[in-house]
């Protein structure tokens, strides 16, 4: 064997014992006495996840030399508020399919689903006061409302078949992207990083997860649903105009555009199989996965602040992962 392949497995081993811990914490502080909140919290735990927002957080925090457990309780957390998320976004969109199964909200309804949530966001910031540090606090708080206000800005975009690049790269960046430079902001806060290599950490991060959503994005064009683990032209029924369909409207006739802006407009989409058809065929998704790649190359440039090591070549197998995936 190789001495890279040889390192390069233990980077993976190091990285799975860690996500090992993780896991015990999720299970842990995922307990409640209330019946229910148990029960949907495992449902929603239990069926996966690529648990990439932990991962970035651990990556940084061992390249920058941090040893101890509270990067296991942040990454736990970061998973948390991540889940949290994902139920009140499915009740949000009506969304039946979610990690290959039904969504919390179609089993369970709406209220116990947005309540779970409530509870898994709650129980995140009792884990992060855990750590008992201000600056985690800080990063934590402003992240989460970020996030909200992505959202938000995006409920404002729905319906928009004029909505500029610009302001839909601001709703992924806000409601992705912050998250992801979150988790790799507090694994430089652990490793003590000086504000110049914190900086770095955060930029990769924002840079992964805007290239992270840019993939997401196309897959929801490109993917089939049963690998996705979710329906796949979900957006375009909801009315989100999303960068494969913006591109595509730029570059196909005027009827396909206008079928396009239709369907935008109204989210019905019957000939959703045309749509998709038209998405494909201008091109549009291989421009949609360029710019992650221009995104992710941006984002690999601030490894140069990281020791060569372990966790650099695990995040810059990260950068491939985000883009080459299918799920
Ligand atoms: C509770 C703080 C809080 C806010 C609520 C609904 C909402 C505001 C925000 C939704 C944000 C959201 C769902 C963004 C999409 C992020 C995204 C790419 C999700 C899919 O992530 P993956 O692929 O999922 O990492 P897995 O299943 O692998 O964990």
């Amino acid at each position: 064997m190789s001495t890279t392949s040889t390192s390069d497995a233990a980077g993976a081993d190091f990285l799975a014992l860690a996500m090992e811990r993780v896991d015990e914490v999720i299970r842990t502080r995922l307990s409640s006495k209330v019946a229910l909140v148990d029960q949907i919290g495992r449902y929603i735990v239990e069926a996966g996840g690529k648990r990439v927002r932990p991962r970035l957080l651990l990556l940084f925090a061992d390249a920058l030399g941090h040893e101890g457990s509270a990067q296991h309780e942040l990454a736990a957390t970061v998973e948390f508020i991540h889940t949290a998320t994902l139920l009140h976004d499915d009740v949000v969109d009506e969304s039946s399919l979610r990690r290959g199964r039904a969504t919390a909200n179609a089993l369970f309804g709406n209220a116990a689903s947005v309540l779970v949530g409530d509870f898994l966001y709650s129980r995140a910031f009792q884990m992060m006061v855990s750590v008992n540090q201000m600056r985690v606090l800080d990063v934590v708080a402003d992240a989460t409302n970020v996030i909200a206000e992505g959202e938000v800005l995006q409920l404002m975009n729905m319906h928009d078949p004029d909505l500029a690049v610009d302001d839909y790269l601001q709703v992924i960046r806000f409601k992705t992207a912050k998250l992801f430079e979150a988790s790799a902001r507090l694994g430089a806060i652990l490793g003590k990083a000086d504000a110049a290599t914190e900086e770095a950490c955060a930029d990769f991060g924002r840079r992964l997860g805007t290239a992270f959503q840019l993939v997401d994005d196309l897959l929801d064009y490109e993917g089939c649903s049963e690998e996705l683990g979710k329906n796949v032209g979900d957006d375009i029924r909801e009315g989100k105009a999303t960068l494969p369909v913006l591109l595509a409207m730029e570059r196909c006739s005027p009827e396909e555009r206008e079928m396009l802006r239709q369907a935008i407009r109204t989210g019905e989409v019957e000939g959703l199989s045309q749509i998709i058809e038209v998405v494909r065929g201008t091109g549009a998704i291989e421009a949609t996965r360029s710019a992650a790649e221009e995104e992710i190359a941006r984002a690999r440039a601030n490894l140069d602040v990281l020791p060569a090591g372990r966790a650099r070549e695990a995040l810059l197998e990260l950068c491939i992962r985000a883009v080459h995936r299918s799920s």
